[in-house]
């Protein structure tokens, strides 16, 4: 995967180059992460890449010409690159995403600024709108650092064991279990026996319920929307059983009959 990155702060990129996966994965070749600098296509003495709003109002607006001719430069680099312009009213970036967009040959991350870019240059250069969530940042360079990194770890060879994203949270539409190291007393807490016992299959279904448990208190809106693997349903079923049963035995007779309260 090649990554250019069109960007007024060429320089924020440098410490994400420089380190963990992203770094392994440009030095195994592969990926590869370039910026264009969009100054350096402004015009003038003062390289000037913003501009007052037409219409009045305050905040200024990323100059067309800049851009367009940076988006030239970067194409020259990466003919068939997917142009990617980081803004609030894109398509919400999740691991489904992630996982279409690792597939591509090379991506153009366009990094606005100010108030955003001029709108000619998103109906003339631009194939996908994404978002990192509804919140306001001041530049679209750490969503586009976002956007590289989930990319990057799904790249086969990226991590170090080859079948660690698998296991993470959103992989498999779930979050993922706790996880626990040395040392085996830590501020009076022991981790789950079961993590010790060295049986796999135990362990195996310990993960599953600890997945599920967590999705099921924190984030129940992902299993709204996804299918349940038979022992998950399974694992549902018997908490189930327990909830009611618990209910039925604080239950005063008759409360849950039709003419009780609730
Ligand atoms: N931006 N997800 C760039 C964002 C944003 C987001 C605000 C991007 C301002 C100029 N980008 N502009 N959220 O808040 O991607």
């Amino acid at each position: 995967m090649k990554f250019i990155a069109l960007t007024i702060f060429p320089e924020l990129f440098a410490s994400f180059r420089e380190h963990g996966i992203v770094r392994r994965a440009i030095e195994g070749d592969l990926i590869s992460l370039d910026t264009v600098n969009i100054r350096d296509f402004a015009s003038g003495k003062h390289r000037v890449t913003d501009d007052r709003p037409y219409g009045g109002g305050c905040g200024m607006v990323m100059k067309p010409e800049p851009l367009a001719a940076a988006l030239r430069a970067a194409r020259a680099m990466a003919p068939s690159a997917t142009t990617v312009l980081l803004c609030p009213q894109g398509r919400r970036f999740d691991q489904a995403m992630a996982h279409t967009l690792k597939s591509l040959p090379s991506m153009i991350l366009v990094c606005g600024r100010y108030e955003g870019i001029d709108d000619r240059i998103l109906h003339d250069s631009i194939d996908l709108e994404v978002s990192i969530g509804d919140y306001v940042l001041t530049g679209g360079e750490l969503p586009a650092m976002i956007v590289m990194e989930a990319v990057t770890r799904l790249i086969p060879g990226a991590l170090g064991g080859e079948l660690s994203a698998d296991h993470d949270s959103f992989s498999n539409g779930l979050l993922d279990c706790g996880h626990f190291t040395r040392p085996p007393q830590f501020e009076g807490q022991s981790p789950p026996e079961v993590l010790l016992s060295g049986n796999h299959r135990e362990i195996e279904q310990w993960r599953l319920e600890s997945s599920l448990i967590r999705t099921v208190l924190k984030r129940i809106d992902l299993l709204e929307n996804r299918t349940l693997s038979r022992q998950e349903i399974e694992v549902l079923k018997t908490w189930h059983k327990d909830i009611e049963k618990i209910i039925r035995a604080h239950t005063p007779p008759g409360a849950d009959s039709p003419s009780g309260v609730k």
